[in-house]
């Protein structure tokens, strides 16, 4: 007689598995303040813009509706010339700075931020209607959201690349999402800090060790102060702005988004803005070159008020696996980087490249691993066909998940769990990728 027995080891790992889904699912319908989906209950308490796009994965593998919801509640925020703020300021909360009052945007509804966030939504959408099991659901929302996503595009290409450059800017260290990376201490400290007093909530929160020092958060404040008074003019800012760069985080994601966008373009039966998405890929594909660095080997970011590249090896190098920028000798150089990188720390992925001067394994974005990049980086390697990394990569997250918890951040050297808890991406990131993997 055939009996279907499985191992003891099978069946811990499906425990484990199970208990892992159940802990997810938990997170999200415990942050869920009604549409949307806040990153952590007290740290975090608005909607984030490229959080609400993972999060929607997250949601996708239980709840459709809910996860297509995401994204409507999002571009609840977004403006009329097309931005997609960085926060939607849905409903009051006193537990984080700078809140709604702070950017002089509380006559909008909702409030938001005057800054944006790696544009990575259009991608978020594919992959969403990739997933879908309801598909004429998934249909009739990417009819809602697709001139939406097309409008947040223009607005990028018109706005953060007034003169045709190929590459976007970025005026603010939090539109890049990796808000302290050492890649941006050149840059910020060209920044005068704000001379105004300002209360952080951040440090109630989390350990002041883990977060950005008073000299960034002083010039973030100068920042988000200046906008405001320049009556958030793009071409205004694009002159005055002090801190102008070219991310390349932010640059690999669009480029990704944009391709992404086309396909969902040409379904929708509109050539046209498939095949000017498509010539705009390609534009910014070629454009990539002035970031590749020759002594690092890797890409970096530029400054575009010195011209001087940012020579800081910061993981965001391997986004353009994600992106798909690789040709095959590149390729081999850039995983064979991302061996050396992974080979040294006990968990990968450090956010720096661990051997460097700045690295600091438990602060923010100066070496802690953070699990949707981890993702992000290994479904380009698996792309490319190295599965060995993608699954390094995963096998880390995992480990570090299911022994720390759903943190937002880990040391890459210890594993030790840092940031806000019960994180929402977190979670999104388990259901997503590390238990279908
Ligand atoms: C500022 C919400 C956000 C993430 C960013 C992360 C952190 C905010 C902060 O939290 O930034 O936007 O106050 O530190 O750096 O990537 O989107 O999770």
């Amino acid at each position: 007689m055939k009996e279907n027995h499985m191992s003891s080891i099978e069946m811990t790992t499906t425990f484990a598995d199970q208990s892992m889904r159940e802990t997810a699912q938990a997170i999200l319908r415990a942050n869920d303040r009604g549409g949307y989906t806040v990153p952590s209950a007290k740290l975090y308490p608005f909607q984030w813009n490229w959080d609400a796009g993972i999060t929607a994965l997250g949601w996708m593998c239980f709840d459709e509706a809910r996860a297509w919801q995401e994204l409507d509640s999002l571009f609840l925020g977004q403006w009329e010339n097309g931005l997609v703020p960085h926060i939607v300021f849905h409903q009051p909360a006193d537990s984080y700075f700078p809140g709604p009052e702070q950017w002089g945007l509380t006559h909008r509804t909702p409030p938001t931020t005057s800054i944006t966030q790696p544009p990575l939504l259009a991608t978020m959408v594919r992959l969403m209607r990739d997933r879908a099991k309801d598909n004429g659901l998934a249909k009739e929302r990417i009819a809602t959201l697709l001139p939406k996503l097309i409008a947040t595009h223009h607005w990028w290409s018109r706005d953060r690349d007034p003169e045709n450059t190929g590459l976007v800017v970025s005026y603010h260290p939090w539109e890049s999402g990796m808000d302290n990376s050492p890649a941006w201490d050149v840059p910020l400290a060209a920044v005068p800090p704000t001379q105004r007093e300002y209360h952080r909530r951040d440090t109630q929160h989390v350990d002041a060790a883990q977060r950005p020092h008073k000299t960034e958060y002083d010039r973030f404040v100068y920042l988000l102060d200046l906008f405001r008074d320049l009556k958030f003019d793009a071409a205004r800012i694009y002159a005055e702005c002090p801190y102008r760069v070219v991310d390349f985080g932010t640059n690999a994601i669009l480029l990704r988004a944009t391709n992404d966008l086309a396909d969902l373009c040409e379904d929708a039966g509109l050539p046209d803005e498939a095949r000017a998405q498509r010539a705009r890929a390609e534009h910014m594909r070629q454009a990539f070159a002035l970031l590749w660095n020759d002594d690092l080997r890797q890409y970096v970011s530029l400054d575009t008020r010195t011209g001087k590249q940012l020579v800081v090896p910061a993981h965001a190098t391997f986004l353009a696996a994600y992106a798909r920028v690789y040709d095959g000798p590149s390729a081999t150089q850039q995983f064979a980087l991302l061996e050396r990188w992974i080979g040294q720390a006990r968990f990968s992925l450090a956010s720096l490249r661990p051997d460097d001067a700045a690295f600091e394994p438990q602060r923010y974005w100066r070496g802690p691993v953070w699990p949707h990049i981890n993702w992000m980086i290994a479904e380009g390697c698996a792309h490319y066909g190295r599965n060995d990394l993608h699954d390094r990569l995963c096998a880390d997250t995992r480990t570090l998940i299911a022994e720390k918890g759903f943190y937002e951040y880990f040391n890459p050297l210890t594993g030790e769990a840092y940031g806000g808890a019960a994180f929402s991406w977190t979670a999104a990131i388990i259901l997503h990728w590390v238990l279908e993997s």
